[in-house]
């Protein structure tokens, strides 16, 4: 009989999900709904609520519960076995939370069937919307906790990063702020994830430690939550909080109302969920300490395992809970192909093709031409000024620019990662500029590693369903091993292993003295 397991990833835009056969190792189904398109009466734009200010970003909770519906719908229509499924976990877009009052246990208790989601949940908030991770709105918050907790250093080494914008801890303080009488009837503050999970298990779940250390109040190295933080963050938040957990763990069977609704199997297991940063780590299958991986979209994020919690005193980084054990680390460069697109743009470069050729005329480490490419203000280094800074780069050189812009974003991710303290044997490339050959050979280069592409659709959703089918085998006393679960999903693209040219290594490691003294250089002066 087919091992079935089911993965759901509640992101930004859309609800997807996995089920995956653990015995023939194989994604049996995959499907999204995306929220502007198929539920256009929330009148979210790319999931998000309109608001006059632009750096508030709500999205609704009542929308999330409402694709729940639609997508259990969906995969009873498309004949998803969905009797057949062991367990289902899943995971959320990271820091967004989810304001509860006390009628919430009861009404989770007692879904009825014969309405939809959206009715069954009428009255249960305490906030009708939820900030999810794209506001920023809250650097007064982040200044306040930050200093009552002493500072960058100690704020990140205590809840594994410096006080960010979009953490769910600055967002409370800024509800208990502006919104006094409303954040006093909550009951219970969730994340993205933890509420999903609670729709699906009908009761109040536990915070995982992946989404748990998205907040700015979980103690990194104890795993609980942190006193100082939650006094600093607002009075009275403790006996808000769910408990901390592993992601996976099981709490119980799925609630009665996909059973009678949509002919889940009533012996489904429900678990706890986890961020979709931590989902993906699974999800492209690293599971030991030392593996690491680069997303390279919109921004590049490079993240991966660590077996002992290291944090970035500079305050750049973050460390969360890894839901393979131990931790994981994230950083984001919010100027990946934003960067690289302008770069060709500027120089009207038809394609990457044309690009790559130009950055082939000229010789690793670009003859001591440096760029900072901040054309948007930076996560990693934080640089709140955009701004191109050009050193020893006549901006007329096409083809010296067209380099330096990979050198530049392989550089600042080898200087900025120095602090998580390991040494990648490979990393794994994905997202549309991992195939670009030249991009990661730079990297690999600059890295001194080898890298490898990989291609895995719905990396977060996939990750959910293999958490799910670990959690399912630990409650069966089976003592699971990550490496057989992920066996099967998560294979690299046959031939793209891409080696380091020692030679070139030796360029760059004199090059990045440069570049970090040329990024000081212009921070100082900011
Ligand atoms: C991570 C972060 C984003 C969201 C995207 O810190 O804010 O990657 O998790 O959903």
């Amino acid at each position: 009989m087919a091992k079935l397991f089911l993965g759901l990833d509640s992101s930004t835009q859309s609800l997807s999900a996995v089920v995956i056969d653990l015995d023939s190792q194989k994604v049996v189904y995959e499907k999204s709904v995306n929220f502007d398109k198929e539920l256009p009466q929330f009148k979210t734009q790319n999931g998000v609520l309109p608001n006059r200010d632009p750096l508030v970003k709500h999205g609704n909770p009542l929308l999330w519960a409402a694709a729940l519906d639609l997508l259990f719908a969906q995969m009873k229509k498309d004949k998803v076995a969905l009797g057949k499924i062991l367990a289902i976990s899943g995971s959320g877009q990271q820091h967004g939370s989810v304001y509860l009052n006390d009628r919430a246990e009861a009404v989770l208790a007692g879904l009825n069937p014969k309405k939809p989601l959206v009715e069954n949940l009428d009255g249960i908030f305490s906030r009708k919307t939820s900030p999810i991770w794209m506001d920023s709105s809250t650097a007064k918050e982040c200044e306040e906790i930050r200093k009552k907790l002493g500072g960058v250093k100690y704020t990140a080494s205590r809840t594994g990063s410096d006080t960010f914008e979009r953490f769910t801890g600055p967002q409370v303080r800024k509800f208990f702020k502006t919104e006094k009488s409303a954040y006093e009837r909550t009951a219970h503050v969730a994340l993205v994830s933890s509420f999903m999970a609670s729709l699906l298990a009908g009761k109040i779940m536990p915070i995982d430690f992946g989404d748990g250390a998205g907040t700015n109040l979980m103690d990194i190295r104890k795993k609980n939550w942190n006193h100082e933080a939650v006094k600093a963050t607002a009075p009275g938040l403790m006996p808000k909080l769910p408990p901390l957990t592993d992601a996976g763990k099981v709490v119980g069977k799925v609630s009665s109302y996909f059973v009678e609704k949509f002919g889940l199997n009533p012996e489904a297991l429900a678990t706890v969920w986890t961020g979709d940063n931590p989902a993906s780590v699974v999800g492209l299958g690293l599971v030991k300490a030392g593996q690491f991986a680069i997303s390279l979209g919109t921004s590049d994020t490079f993240f991966g395992t660590m077996q002992n919690c290291q944090t970035d005193e500079m305050g750049e980084g973050h460390v969360f809970g890894s839901p393979a054990g131990g931790y994981m680390t994230l950083i984001c460069f919010k100027n990946g192909s934003l960067a690289r697109e302008n770069i060709r743009g500027h120089y009207r470069i038809a394609d990457w093709k044309k690009f790559g050729e130009l950055v082939r005329q000229t010789p690793p480490g670009n003859n001591g031409a440096v760029l900072l490419p901040w054309f948007d203000a930076e996560i990693v280094p934080r640089v709140n000024q955009p701004g191109i800074h050009r050193v020893d780069l006549d901006e007329k050189d096409v083809a010296a620019n067209c380099r330096a812009i990979f050198e530049a974003q392989a550089m600042s991710m080898r200087l900025h990662s120095q602090w998580m303290g390991v040494t990648p044997e490979k990393i794994l490339a994905t997202g549309g500029a991992a195939s670009d050959p030249q991009l990661l050979q730079i990297i690999a280069d600059v890295m001194e590693c080898s890298v490898e592409r990989i291609e895995v659709s719905k990396s977060a959703a996939l990750g959910a369903a293999l958490i799910a089918a670990h959690g399912f085998l630990a409650a069966a006393g089976k003592n699971p091993k990550w490496e057989k679960i992920i066996a099967g999903y998560c294979r690299p693209v046959a031939k793209s292993e891409i080696k380091p040219d020692r030679k070139n290594s030796r360029i760059y490691a004199s090059l990045l003295d440069k570049y970090a003294g040329c990024e000081a250089d212009v921070l100082d002066a900011d």
